[in-house]
């Protein structure tokens, strides 16, 4: 099973099938396109009142506004910004990490081994205020399981402490595949374990370590997966699961959340895929009104398959996606014109991230390629446009046996200018790998001086390690506002990067949280305006890494200010959350004042045409504060019955009761607020 993994994890195979791109360096764009009529915003200026009761009416677009096409100028306040400055770059944490694994195995050919492959994850398992890591491994022999490592880090979060109490903690979490991830996916505030396998997906955690093994995932194929995205496909609030097959073809699978702790396969959902993808893993972003879903992977090369899924972000009825071939034409293939008819599938990609790199109001893809490194998908009111960018000379000049890959991105603002860096790992496929018996490869890091205008400073930044990379996660494991990194990769033992670039800026990082909007507040817009910087917005996504899920943390850079004045969260909700004054230097946990709450976790109840669920709305002003004197409207789409008569102010809240029908089947609610309807419809379902 694992021999035929090797497969998709072969872009290099894989290109020269296709006509040995490989071989073909291209001539790269050497005009890229940089606008140079940025949009002002006029809408960004900062409230000087603390007390906001300007009550504004739930937004229903979660999106990024196309319309008003938001942009950052690039024209920072602090003039020094314009060189980089660096400190002491990533310096590495992971002494412990390194004296567990003194040998990765490298694989047997004769015996058809791969490389041992590895990855590292990073959260709050036990609750006790310090990050723990996990490192696990999938060994070289396809006969055994994957080996899980656990340590906690020191208060500093400077250095990593093996911790054999837990050796038998993480006996539950033992089994045939790696760890990619540790996401709090059920809403009950302890972290829980996302696995590599589809049928073993969630591993649900107590908080104290331990975990609870009832797993009810739909499996896929033969299970075996390498990533998965989160979206709220159907926006009622809780995020559904994309994913697909690793090893075997087939397609990319939506699984509906069902309950907290639920998820069932809508074949439905879907239309007009095939069923020849071998699937790395899914990323998942907001466009203008819609939500669209990248491929991440490749196809059978005999069979067409677009690689996009994408519906309206706002779905009605089934099916919500529908397949598209959205990669842009002539983006990229204009350095690879024998691909001109090709979509993205044929190329094998392997990872991929989107943001507005640009800050012109469009999310911008960025995706890591085999026969050249790093493709960017540019936004635009038209649709995905070009943005060849040289990402790509010193890569071309590392003298290689067989050309390095680039597998997991980062899309950060590591020096914290208000400007996103871009950051790539490189490492061997088990093809390459074993083409050239493990080569020595570097991880890189483009600085970003300006829209689409980068500078190679990996050295700067001391990633001057090599070894064979691939998974990365992202997150802020000494809580100081700035993005520290996991990798692993092929035959290579796993690090952490702790990000010690000491410039005299300062930076926040947020983490999301969703009561009423889905958990990971995907989908949901922050705007960050600062003294010192231009406004900076973000839409909240989530990497799509290969053997790593990451929770999706922001990080904002504030330059020379040390906090940020205004700070507003746009929530998948559809409501926009003010405040104010937030710390630089540390890391922020927001979470969302819930506009409404229903009384049953887990929306169902039996159809039995009597029981009720209460629904209380309360309407939040831009502070969060209870507007008791807004006009709430609620409406029922399905079987059921609302309680008669307008909503009513209870002193808490509007309640609403919804009474179950005799018959099974499920219904949608949608809250109106002062005329808008929030962009979360909770579904009911009567079992
Ligand atoms: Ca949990
Ligand atoms: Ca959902
Ligand atoms: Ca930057
Ligand atoms: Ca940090």
């Amino acid at each position: 099973m694992r021999g035929a993994a090797r497969v998709w994890l072969a872009p290099v195979l894989v290109a020269a099938c296709a006509g040995d791109p490989a071989k073909d360096l291209g001539g790269k764009d050497t005009d890229p396109v940089v606008d140079t009529d940025p949009v002002v915003d006029t809408d960004v200026v900062a409230d000087t009142d603390v007390v906001v009761d300007t009550d504004p009416p739930p937004d229903t677009d979660p999106a990024v506004d196309t319309d008003t096409g938001v942009v950052d100028s690039y024209v920072p306040a602090d003039t020094d910004l314009a060189t980089p400055e660096w400190g002491s770059g990533f310096v590495e944490v992971a002494g412990a990490l390194k004296a567990a694994y003194p040998s990765v195995s490298v694989g047997d050919q004769a015996r058809g081994f791969i490389p041992e492959l590895t990855a590292v994850v990073v959260g709050d398992l036990d609750e006790d205020g310090v990050d723990d890591v996990i490192a696990s491994s999938l060994p070289s022999d396809p006969a055994a399981h994957a080996t899980l490592r656990a340590y906690h880090f020191d208060p500093t979060g400077s250095a990593l402490v093996a911790d054999p109490a837990w050796a038998g903690v993480l006996d539950g979490l033992r089994g045939p595949e790696m760890i990619m991830g540790l996401i709090d996916l059920d809403g009950d505030g302890h972290l829980d374990a996302v696995l590599a396998r589809s049928d073993r997906l969630v591993q649900w955690g107590r908080g104290d370590g331990t975990f609870d093994l009832d797993d009810t995932t739909p499996g896929v194929c033969d299970g075996r997966i390498s990533g998965a995205s989160l979206w709220d496909v159907d926006a009622d609030g809780w995020s559904d699961w994309l994913l697909g097959p690793g090893v075997c073809q087939g397609r990319a699978h939506v699984l509906r959340r069902a309950g907290p702790r639920r998820w069932v396969d809508e074949p439905g959902w879907t239309q007009g895929q095939g069923d020849a993808v071998q699937v790395a893993t899914v990323l998942s972003f907001p466009s203008g009104q819609e939500q669209v879903h990248l491929i991440v992977g490749q196809r059978n090369l005999a069979v067409d398959e677009a690689g996009w899924l994408a519906g309206p972000l706002q779905p009605v009825a089934t099916p919500y996606l529908t397949a598209d071939r959205r990669t842009p034409s002539p983006v990229f293939w204009t350095s690879q014109p024998q691909f001109a008819s090709s979509t993205i599938l044929d190329l094998a990609a392997m990872g991929a991230a989107a943001e507005d790199l640009d800050g012109d109001g469009h999310i911008d893809v960025i995706v890591t390629i085999g026969s050249s490194p790093l493709a960017v998908f540019g936004g635009s009111a038209a649709g995905f446009i070009d943005r060849s960018m040289d990402f790509n000379g010193a890569f071309f000049a590392d003298p290689m046996v067989v050309r390095p890959l680039p597998w997991s991105l980062a899309l950060v603002d590591f020096d914290r200018d208000g400007r996103l860096d871009v950051m790539s790992t490189f490492g061997d496929d088990a093809t390459s790998f074993t083409l050239a018996q493990g080569q020595s490869n570097q991880n890189r890091l483009w600085w970003s001086r300006g829209p689409w205008d980068y500078v190679e400073s990996s050295a700067d930044v001391g990633l001057t390690m090599r070894g064979g990379w691939m998974a990365m996660t992202v997150m802020d494991l000494d809580h100081d506002g700035d993005a520290d990194l996991g990798m692993g990769g092929n035959g290579q033992a796993p690090t952490l990067l702790r990000d010690q670039i000491d410039n005299g800026r300062h930076g926040l990082s947020l983490h999301l949280v969703g009561t009423s909007s889905n958990h990971e507040a995907l989908g949901a817009v922050i705007e960050v305006d600062s003294a010192a910087l231009p406004t900076q917005h973000r839409t909240v996504t989530m990497l799509a890494n290969p053997y790593s899920v990451s929770e999706p943390i922001q990080f904002f850079g504030l330059g020379s200010a040390t906090e940020a004045d205004t700070v507003r969260v746009r929530w998948p909700s559809g409501w926009t959350q003010e405040m104010r004054g937030l710390s630089g230097d540390a890391l922020h946990t927001i979470v969302e004042p819930a506009p409404f709450e229903l009384d049953e976790a887990d929306r169902g109840i039996p159809a039995d045409g009597v029981g009720r669920i209460r629904l209380t709305v309360r309407p939040r002003r831009s502070d969060g504060s209870v507007d008791a004197g807004a006009t709430v409207a609620v409406s029922l789409d399905g079987p059921g019955s609302l309680s008669t008569g307008a909503p009513t102010w209870s002193g808490d809240g509007f309640v609403v009761d919804v009474t179950a029908s005799s018959s099974p089947g499920s219904a949608r609610l949608t809250i109106t607020v002062d005329g808008v309807a929030y962009a979360v419809r909770p579904r009911l379902t009567w079992e």
